[in-house]
Order: structure tokens, then sequence, then C-alpha cells
């Protein structure tokens, strides 16, 4: 009798830092949703201007802007057409898959998403 061989092969994983809370006023972030339940937030109260949010794979994510609170009873959700908004006035960004089920790191490019925040009006 032969033994039976198995290889094993491991990919490294490192989560993508972006999204702990800290501050974001101008310019891009590139963040991801790797895990199931992960959502990624951003300290905006000092940011002005337009929101613009994108992303591609099949995760459905979401951006929603906060007056206050994590648990926000009525945050503004981007518009998934547009995905574009004013930022003010927000103090949180939060991101995050549509219905927290999902995860994107075994995913090529999903979960991985851009903010952009900048002077230029939305459409
Ligand atoms: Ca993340």
């Amino acid at each position: 009798m032969s033994e039976d061989r198995v290889t094993l092969y491991a990919d490294a994983f490192t989560p993508n830092s972006q999204g702990q809370g800290e501050a974001f006023s101008s310019s891009t972030k590139r963040g991801a949703i790797e895990f199931v339940d992960d959502f990624d937030w951003y300290n905006v109260a000092s940011a002005t201007g337009y929101l613009r949010f994108t992303y591609s794979g099949p995760l459905d994510l979401v951006a929603l802007l906060l007056y206050n609170r994590l648990n926000d009873a009525y945050p503004r959700t981007l518009d998934p057409v547009v995905n574009c908004a004013p930022i003010a006035p927000a103090t949180l960004l939060v991101v995050r898959d549509r219905g927290l089920a999902r995860a994107g790191f075994d995913e090529s490019l999903s979960g991985r998403y851009t903010l952009e925040i900048s002077d230029t009006t939305c459409p």
C-alpha cells in the first residue's frame, strides 16, 4: 500500500489597513471589504466638497454618510447610479457590503473600492 501525497499552498493575505476611523478630508482612499461583517469607516468631519465612490466585482458595496454615530438611523446612502454626493454635513463615512453577508478577499478585485473627495460637483 502506498501513501497518498497532498500538497497544500497558502497565499499570504494581508488585509487592507484603510478604514479604521482615520480622518479623511481630501484626495483618494483605496480600501477593501474583505470579510463577512467587515465595514470600513472614516472621520469626514473636516471634509468639504463632493464624495465619489467606485468599486468593481461581485460584492454589492454601499457608501453611507452619517451625521454622528455608526448606528445613525438616517444615513444618506450614495445613489448607486451617480455614486456621488456632497459630503457635508456628514461626520462619518461608512463603506460596507450592503447585506453584511459577503466577503471579498477570495474573489479577484471584489470588495475593493475607491473613495475620492474633490471640489468637482456631482452630475
Ligand atoms: Ca476593510
